[in-house]
Protein backbone atom coordinates (compact mmCIF):
# COMPACT_ATOMS: atom_id res chain seq x y z
CA UNK A 1 0.00 0.00 0.00
CA UNK A 2 1.23 3.62 -0.73
CA UNK A 3 -0.16 6.24 1.38
CA UNK A 4 0.28 9.73 -0.83
CA UNK A 5 -1.28 13.21 -0.19
CA UNK A 6 -1.88 15.81 -2.68
CA UNK A 7 -0.45 19.20 -2.84
CA UNK A 8 -2.05 22.50 -2.68
CA UNK A 9 -0.78 25.73 -4.20
CA UNK A 10 0.81 26.63 -0.68
CA UNK A 11 3.49 24.31 -1.51
CA UNK A 12 5.23 27.30 -2.99
CA UNK A 13 5.81 28.35 0.35
CA UNK A 14 7.50 25.52 1.64
CA UNK A 15 10.43 25.02 3.93
CA UNK A 16 13.76 25.28 2.37
CA UNK A 17 17.06 24.31 3.37
CA UNK A 18 19.90 23.97 0.72
CA UNK A 19 18.35 25.21 -2.42
CA UNK A 20 17.16 29.00 -3.13
CA UNK A 21 13.78 29.46 -3.81
CA UNK A 22 12.53 28.88 -7.06
CA UNK A 23 9.38 29.36 -8.64
CA UNK A 24 7.08 26.40 -8.17
CA UNK A 25 4.91 25.41 -11.44
CA UNK A 26 2.02 24.27 -9.21
CA UNK A 27 -0.01 22.50 -11.88
CA UNK A 28 2.91 20.40 -13.72
CA UNK A 29 3.85 19.89 -9.90
CA UNK A 30 0.35 18.23 -9.57
CA UNK A 31 0.86 16.54 -13.12
CA UNK A 32 4.05 14.72 -11.92
CA UNK A 33 2.36 13.81 -9.08
CA UNK A 34 -0.36 12.24 -10.42
CA UNK A 35 2.31 10.36 -12.85
CA UNK A 36 4.07 9.21 -9.64
CA UNK A 37 0.73 7.61 -8.38
CA UNK A 38 0.82 5.75 -11.59
CA UNK A 39 4.17 5.12 -11.23
CA UNK A 40 3.07 3.29 -7.96
CA UNK A 41 0.55 1.52 -9.21
CA UNK A 42 2.42 0.48 -11.82
CA UNK A 43 4.97 -1.29 -9.34
CA UNK A 44 1.99 -2.89 -7.92
CA UNK A 45 1.09 -0.83 -5.00
CA UNK A 46 -2.52 0.11 -3.97
CA UNK A 47 -2.45 3.81 -3.88
CA UNK A 48 -4.19 5.97 -1.20
CA UNK A 49 -4.53 9.50 -1.60
CA UNK A 50 -5.07 12.25 1.03
CA UNK A 51 -6.46 15.37 0.08
CA UNK A 52 -4.46 18.56 0.13
CA UNK A 53 -3.63 19.36 3.77
CA UNK A 54 -4.42 23.54 3.72
CA UNK A 55 -2.15 25.31 5.58
CA UNK A 56 0.83 22.94 5.19
CA UNK A 57 3.29 23.59 2.46
CA UNK A 58 4.77 20.91 2.71
CA UNK A 59 2.34 18.34 3.77
CA UNK A 60 2.95 16.46 0.20
CA UNK A 61 5.86 14.72 1.16
CA UNK A 62 4.24 12.33 3.85
CA UNK A 63 7.19 9.90 4.16
CA UNK A 64 8.37 12.59 6.87
CA UNK A 65 5.42 11.79 9.47
CA UNK A 66 5.66 8.10 9.93
CA UNK A 67 8.38 5.51 10.03
CA UNK A 68 6.07 2.34 9.01
CA UNK A 69 7.46 -1.02 9.90
CA UNK A 70 5.67 -4.78 9.56
CA UNK A 71 5.00 -4.67 13.19
CA UNK A 72 3.62 -0.69 13.80
CA UNK A 73 3.99 3.08 12.69
CA UNK A 74 6.10 5.28 14.58
CA UNK A 75 4.03 9.04 13.79
CA UNK A 76 7.09 11.70 13.76
CA UNK A 77 7.84 14.59 15.87
CA UNK A 78 9.12 16.64 12.70
CA UNK A 79 12.32 18.95 12.80
CA UNK A 80 10.47 21.72 11.39
CA UNK A 81 7.96 23.07 13.82
CA UNK A 82 5.66 24.76 10.72
CA UNK A 83 4.88 20.51 9.85
CA UNK A 84 4.37 19.12 13.59
CA UNK A 85 0.50 19.18 12.12
CA UNK A 86 1.55 17.24 9.48
CA UNK A 87 2.18 14.28 11.37
CA UNK A 88 -0.63 14.44 13.42
CA UNK A 89 -3.09 14.19 10.46
CA UNK A 90 -1.58 10.66 9.49
CA UNK A 91 -2.24 9.21 12.71
CA UNK A 92 -5.94 8.49 12.11
CA UNK A 93 -4.80 6.94 8.39
CA UNK A 94 -1.80 4.75 9.74
CA UNK A 95 -3.75 3.39 13.03
CA UNK A 96 -6.00 1.66 10.28
CA UNK A 97 -2.88 -0.90 9.61
CA UNK A 98 -0.64 -0.20 12.31
CA UNK A 99 -0.19 -0.50 16.13
CA UNK A 100 0.77 2.87 16.85
CA UNK A 101 3.73 4.49 18.65
CA UNK A 102 5.05 8.35 18.99
CA UNK A 103 8.05 10.40 18.78
CA UNK A 104 7.40 12.74 21.96
CA UNK A 105 9.03 16.29 23.03
CA UNK A 106 12.19 17.26 23.26
CA UNK A 107 12.65 14.25 20.15
CA UNK A 108 12.19 15.19 16.75
CA UNK A 109 12.68 12.67 13.62
CA UNK A 110 11.95 13.01 9.95
CA UNK A 111 11.52 10.14 8.13
CA UNK A 112 13.28 11.05 5.45
CA UNK A 113 16.29 10.57 7.73
CA UNK A 114 15.14 6.78 8.58
CA UNK A 115 16.60 3.73 5.93
CA UNK A 116 15.25 0.31 6.41
CA UNK A 117 16.79 -2.63 5.00
CA UNK A 118 16.07 -5.52 6.88
CA UNK A 119 16.39 -5.37 10.47
CA UNK A 120 18.70 -2.79 10.06
CA UNK A 121 17.60 1.01 10.39
CA UNK A 122 20.30 3.43 9.71
CA UNK A 123 18.92 7.32 10.87
CA UNK A 124 20.66 10.34 9.93
CA UNK A 125 21.71 12.67 12.23
CA UNK A 126 20.47 16.48 10.97
CA UNK A 127 19.15 19.41 11.60
CA UNK A 128 15.93 17.71 11.81
CA UNK A 129 16.47 14.49 13.66
CA UNK A 130 18.00 14.53 17.34
CA UNK A 131 19.74 11.92 19.46
CA UNK A 132 16.15 12.38 21.87
CA UNK A 133 13.98 10.99 18.31
CA UNK A 134 16.60 8.36 17.40
CA UNK A 135 16.87 7.26 21.35
CA UNK A 136 12.61 6.84 21.15
CA UNK A 137 12.90 5.39 17.68
CA UNK A 138 15.50 2.65 18.82
CA UNK A 139 13.59 2.08 22.01
CA UNK A 140 9.78 1.75 20.22
CA UNK A 141 11.56 -0.51 16.92
CA UNK A 142 13.68 -3.01 19.47
CA UNK A 143 11.27 -5.16 21.03
CA UNK A 144 10.81 -6.36 17.36
CA UNK A 145 14.47 -7.00 16.85
CA UNK A 146 15.20 -3.98 14.66
CA UNK A 147 18.58 -2.08 15.30
CA UNK A 148 19.35 1.37 14.71
CA UNK A 149 22.62 3.25 14.16
CA UNK A 150 23.11 6.80 13.73
CA UNK A 151 24.40 7.92 10.48
CA UNK A 152 26.14 11.54 10.10
CA UNK A 153 24.69 13.11 6.63
CA UNK A 154 26.53 16.65 5.22
CA UNK A 155 25.12 18.86 3.06
CA UNK A 156 21.98 17.80 2.24
CA UNK A 157 18.48 17.92 3.83
CA UNK A 158 17.96 14.23 4.92
CA UNK A 159 19.61 10.73 5.46
CA UNK A 160 17.62 9.44 2.54
CA UNK A 161 18.59 12.69 0.31
CA UNK A 162 21.96 10.88 0.16
CA UNK A 163 21.24 7.04 0.42
CA UNK A 164 18.14 4.69 -0.27
CA UNK A 165 18.04 1.03 -0.89
CA UNK A 166 17.43 -0.06 -4.33
CA UNK A 167 17.00 -3.89 -3.69
CA UNK A 168 17.30 -5.91 -0.63
CA UNK A 169 20.87 -5.93 -0.30
CA UNK A 170 21.66 -3.12 -2.68
CA UNK A 171 22.07 0.94 -1.78
CA UNK A 172 22.18 4.01 -4.27
CA UNK A 173 24.92 6.26 -1.96
CA UNK A 174 26.23 9.81 -2.72
CA UNK A 175 29.26 9.00 -0.80
CA UNK A 176 30.34 13.21 -0.87
CA UNK A 177 27.67 13.16 1.48
CA UNK A 178 27.43 10.35 3.42
CA UNK A 179 30.29 7.82 4.67
CA UNK A 180 30.59 4.79 2.66
CA UNK A 181 31.98 3.05 5.89
CA UNK A 182 28.68 3.05 7.70
CA UNK A 183 27.24 0.69 5.15
CA UNK A 184 29.89 -1.96 4.82
CA UNK A 185 28.99 -5.52 4.16
CA UNK A 186 25.89 -4.21 1.68
CA UNK A 187 26.11 -3.79 -2.10
CA UNK A 188 26.53 0.05 -3.24
CA UNK A 189 25.85 1.67 -6.61
CA UNK A 190 27.41 5.09 -6.39
CA UNK A 191 25.48 8.49 -8.12
CA UNK A 192 27.22 9.63 -11.24
CA UNK A 193 29.21 13.35 -9.81
CA UNK A 194 27.89 15.15 -12.02
CA UNK A 195 24.33 14.52 -10.44
CA UNK A 196 24.51 14.80 -6.50
CA UNK A 197 21.05 14.74 -6.10
CA UNK A 198 21.06 11.62 -7.62
CA UNK A 199 20.54 9.47 -4.43
CA UNK A 200 17.39 9.32 -3.90
CA UNK A 201 15.19 6.19 -5.23
CA UNK A 202 11.76 4.44 -4.60
CA UNK A 203 12.28 0.37 -3.95
CA UNK A 204 8.85 -1.15 -4.67
CA UNK A 205 10.24 -4.64 -4.51
CA UNK A 206 10.65 -6.18 -8.21
CA UNK A 207 10.54 -2.21 -9.67
CA UNK A 208 12.73 1.36 -8.37
CA UNK A 209 10.37 4.84 -9.09
CA UNK A 210 13.59 7.28 -10.02
CA UNK A 211 14.07 10.50 -11.68
CA UNK A 212 14.24 10.73 -15.00
CA UNK A 213 16.07 13.93 -14.29
CA UNK A 214 19.41 11.82 -13.76
CA UNK A 215 20.29 9.59 -16.95
CA UNK A 216 23.91 8.93 -16.12
CA UNK A 217 23.17 7.39 -12.34
CA UNK A 218 19.73 5.86 -14.30
CA UNK A 219 22.66 3.81 -16.45
CA UNK A 220 24.56 2.71 -13.54
CA UNK A 221 21.49 1.03 -11.58
CA UNK A 222 20.46 -0.77 -15.27
CA UNK A 223 23.90 -1.75 -15.43
CA UNK A 224 23.66 -3.38 -12.00
CA UNK A 225 20.10 -5.02 -13.02
CA UNK A 226 17.95 -2.46 -11.23
CA UNK A 227 14.61 -2.38 -13.08
CA UNK A 228 13.30 1.51 -12.87
CA UNK A 229 10.36 2.99 -13.68
CA UNK A 230 11.23 6.65 -14.78
CA UNK A 231 9.17 9.71 -13.36
CA UNK A 232 9.40 13.19 -14.48
CA UNK A 233 9.93 14.64 -10.66
CA UNK A 234 11.93 17.77 -11.46
CA UNK A 235 8.98 20.41 -9.92
CA UNK A 236 8.97 18.98 -6.49
CA UNK A 237 12.90 19.09 -6.59
CA UNK A 238 12.65 22.81 -6.37
CA UNK A 239 10.88 22.21 -2.63
CA UNK A 240 13.81 19.80 -1.71
CA UNK A 241 11.80 16.72 -2.34
CA UNK A 242 12.41 13.65 -4.20
CA UNK A 243 10.52 10.59 -5.16
CA UNK A 244 10.72 8.69 -1.36
CA UNK A 245 9.59 11.80 -0.04
CA UNK A 246 6.09 11.72 -1.41
CA UNK A 247 4.76 8.34 -0.23
CA UNK A 248 5.08 6.31 3.11
CA UNK A 249 4.90 2.26 1.42
CA UNK A 250 4.12 -0.63 4.00
CA UNK A 251 2.98 -4.66 3.24
CA UNK A 252 -0.79 -5.05 4.01
CA UNK A 253 -2.55 -8.44 4.17
CA UNK A 254 -4.34 -9.38 1.30
CA UNK A 255 -8.20 -8.86 1.00
CA UNK A 256 -9.71 -11.97 1.92
CA UNK A 257 -10.23 -13.81 -1.33
CA UNK A 258 -13.87 -16.07 -1.89
CA UNK A 259 -13.34 -19.41 -0.82
CA UNK A 260 -12.62 -21.91 -3.27
CA UNK A 261 -15.60 -23.87 -4.64
CA UNK A 262 -15.36 -27.42 -2.91
CA UNK A 263 -14.87 -30.09 -5.97
C1 LIG B 1 11.13 20.22 3.89
O1 LIG B 1 12.10 20.98 3.92
O2 LIG B 1 10.73 19.64 4.89
C2 LIG B 1 10.44 19.99 2.57
N1 LIG B 1 10.50 21.18 1.78
C3 LIG B 1 11.06 18.83 1.83
C4 LIG B 1 10.87 17.52 2.53
C5 LIG B 1 11.39 16.38 1.74
N2 LIG B 1 11.17 15.15 2.42
C6 LIG B 1 11.99 14.14 2.42
O3 LIG B 1 13.10 14.23 1.90
N3 LIG B 1 11.64 13.05 3.07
Amino acid sequence: MAVVRELGPEVSDCELTHLEREPIDVSLAARQHAAYQHALSEAGCRVTSLPALAGHPDAVFVEDTAVVVDEVAVITRPGAPSRRAEAAAMAPVLQEHRPLRFIEAPGTLDGGDVLVLGRQVYVGQTPRTNREGFDQLTAHLAPFGYRTRPVPVEACLHLKTAVTAVAMDTLLVNPAWVDLDHFRGVDVVTVDPTEPWAGNALWLGERVVYPAEFPKTAARLEAAGVNLIPVDAGELAKAEGGVTCCSLVFSVAQPNLPNPTPA
